[in-house]
């Protein structure tokens, strides 16, 4: 995959709706789109996954610019590339930085299916031609908000609800949700918002029929999730804690997790995504795909890795209106009754919106190989 030019912008997006979670709400969504080009025509896009503060993992936009700029994009300016799976080696020499190695990777991995004219789902090995998609809710201001936009999800057709949690927003508004739609998939997520000291409270959870609850504990924890799962009846499923291979292997040996909740960013890239994925497949382990609240390119990458067998739960990759007034690629991602068709053109399989990205650019760097 020869490289002869990346471009960075820096792009800013305000949300339809602030996103709140157990550490607090997202107005905007800062990111990096990178453009890698092989001086042929072809052109390979990566979206960095990083929010502006550090509450989900140790990334932010700007350690993610400082490892890009200083020691990422260096890497591959004095190494040649031969298949996208190398670029996950070459960063080996520095150390976690996951979601700014997964951007640069991501826009390899587009560029080398692009040169093969292959669909991005197809150069990773995914079959599927649909996906099936849920959506993850943010914490309302109110129960009745969450009824009415659970309610309004449910009619949309999306096929699983994932609700945040937090102390003193759990039990009590997940047994109202579940009062009003008995049958609705709803699951919840407390981005590591409570400890062991909590299982009696937890327990609760096992009344109210979730198909999973996800990271309920420390966000680097195994051990206790282990011991929560032991004494839980309700799924567990883990995001933060698993952010490589490595780290997958022991949360199922040890029973951790009977779910994995799988992000491109949070994992270093692709490729490690997809050998996450061949592991829980060899395992029985059941995987979906998580997200960053991402704009169209991030989105479109999502999709392509959920093509993979192993992917048997709907994700929260959601259309691009759940998040964006405009999105930056064409078209923009639908999702009708909770599936998503997966794009046939080379690549990601979507344009960009050039103008849709020139209005939300902040800043713009090139680097020349
Ligand atoms: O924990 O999965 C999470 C959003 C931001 C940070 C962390 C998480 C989330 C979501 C939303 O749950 C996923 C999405 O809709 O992109
Ligand atoms: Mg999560």
């Amino acid at each position: 995959v020869p490289i002869r030019e990346i471009n960075m912008k820096r792009l800013r997006m305000r949300l339809k709706h602030p996103f709140a979670t157990s550490f607090g709400t997202m107005e905007h969504k800062e990111f990096f789109l990178l453009e890698a080009k092989d001086g042929e025509g072809n052109s390979g896009f990566g979206e960095s996954a990083a929010f502006t503060e550090p509450w989900y993992t140790e990334e932010t936009v700007e350690t993610t610019r400082h490892m890009l700029e200083d020691f990422l994009i260096p890497i591959l300016q004095k190494n040649q590339v031969h298949h996208p799976d190398e670029v996950t080696e070459l960063f080996r020499a520095v150390r976690r930085n996951n979601m700014a190695k997964a951007a640069i990777e991501g826009a390899v991995w587009d560029l080398s299916a692009k040169r093969e004219g292959l669909p991005l789902s197809r150069a990773l090995g995914g079959e599927k031609r649909k996906i099936d998609v849920g959506v993850s809710i943010g914490i309302q201001p109110s129960v009745k908000d969450t009824l009415d936009v659970v309610e309004r999800y449910l009619r949309e057709g999306y096929k699983r609800l994932k609700l945040k949690i937090k102390p003193g927003w759990d039990i009590d508004v997940l047994r109202e949700v579940r009062r009003c739609f008995p049958e609705a998939p709803i699951m919840a997520d407390a981005n590591s918002a409570y400890t062991l000291e909590d299982i009696d409270h937890l327990r609760q959870l096992d009344d109210l029929e979730l198909l999973m609850v996800e990271q309920p504990l420390g966000a680097d924890d195994i051990i206790d999730h282990a011991n929560l799962q032991a004494a839980i009846r309700t799924p567990i499923c883990l995001d933060e804690s698993i952010t490589s291979l490595e780290d997958a292997t022991k949360a199922v040996e040890l029973g951790s997790c009977k779910v994995v909740n799988l992000k491109i960013s949070r994992v270093g890239g692709l490729t490690e995504a997809r050998r996450i994925h061949d592991y829980c497949q060899e395992q029985g382990i059941a995987v979906w795909c998580g997200g960053m609240l991402e704009a169209g390119v991030g989105r479109a990458h999502n999709i392509a890795l959920t093509t993979l067998p192993q992917f048997v739960l709907p994700g929260d990759t959601s259309g691009s209106s759940r998040y964006w007034e405009k999105d930056i690629i064409q078209p923009e991602v639908t999702a009708t009754d909770g599936e998503i068709v997966v794009p046939e053109q080379p690549g990601i399989g979507f344009q960009l919106d050039e103008e849709a990205v020139r209005s939300f650019t902040v800043e713009e760097k090139t680097f020349d190989f």
